[in-house]
């Protein structure tokens, strides 16, 4: 049977392959991929956190975790995606400009993906001439911005301030999220949605296009 303590320990020591093993074990043994990302990897990241903040782990160990919960993540990705013949509405989905961190944004993509949105995910560092046009190309209903620095997601409000001067304000909703954004911050920038996990952002997605839950 799969100790999934060993995922978690496997993400802390930022341990790619027995990471990548253990999940291949737990999946064979038909755990759900909600319980071993949100029980065992995004507990190790929070730990990795905490010590990157009391000084006992250092960028290289962040990178080196994010890449084990990465390999993880891959294997998990697809149990995350539904069979939908068609979608229920169009995510742009980036981290904004100036930060990097793409974890959480990818669960949240993998997460409205399995749950039938199509979703373009335009990477980190996004600016918002980038978001403006990926909305007029996509014609997407609903942009999806992240950001994990308390410095970057001040970029979010510029960003809203572009949808609006490109007159696209009516035509798309704005959610957002990521560990330092909170409801009031959302608020405050006129964003539409805010959600602190991936499974919400599903729950907030759906209603922001009408959909009952
Ligand atoms: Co950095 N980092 N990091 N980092 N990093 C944090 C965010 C930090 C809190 C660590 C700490 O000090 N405790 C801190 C920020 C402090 C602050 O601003 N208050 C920090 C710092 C300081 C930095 C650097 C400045 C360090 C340096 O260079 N000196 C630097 C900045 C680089 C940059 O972006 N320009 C940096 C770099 C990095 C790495 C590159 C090494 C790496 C990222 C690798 C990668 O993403 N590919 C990294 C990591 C791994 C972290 C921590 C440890 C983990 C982040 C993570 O992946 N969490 C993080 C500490 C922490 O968060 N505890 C930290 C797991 C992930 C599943 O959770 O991303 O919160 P999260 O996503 C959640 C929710 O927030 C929500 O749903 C997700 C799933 O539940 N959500 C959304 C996220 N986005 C959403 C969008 C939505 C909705 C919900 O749309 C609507």
């Amino acid at each position: 049977m799969a100790d999934l303590n060993i995922l978690y320990e496997s993400i802390v020591n930022g341990k790619l392959e027995s990471a990548v093993e253990i999940t291949e074990v737990a999946i064979a043994e038909g755990y759900s991929p909600q319980e071993i990302i949100n029980n065992y990897m995004i507990k190790g990241m929070e730990e990795m956190g905490q010590r990157f903040q009391d000084g006992k782990a250092f960028v290289p160990n962040l990178l080196m975790s994010a890449r084990a919960m990465k390999g993880s993540l891959d294997l998990l990705k697809p149990l995350l995606v539904g069979s939908t013949a068609s979608y229920i509405g169009k995510v742009v989905i980036g981290t904004v400009k100036g930060d990097l961190h793409d974890i959480g944004k990818n669960l949240v993509g993998s997460m409205l993906e399995g749950c039938g949105f199509e979703v373009i995910n335009l990477g980190t560092d996004v600016s918002s001439e980038k978001f403006v046009e990926a909305v007029k190309e996509h014609k997407a209903d609903i942009i999806c911005m992240s950001a994990l620095l308390t410095t970057t997601m001040l970029y979010m409000k510029e960003v809203i301030a572009a949808i609006a001067a490109a007159g696209l304000k009516e035509q798309v909703k704005i959610m957002v999220g990521g560990a330092p954004v909170n409801m009031k911050f959302a608020t405050q920038i006129g964003a539409d949605g805010f959600s602190n996990n991936a499974n919400n952002a599903v729950v907030i997605a759906k209603e922001l296009m009408g959909i009952e839950k």
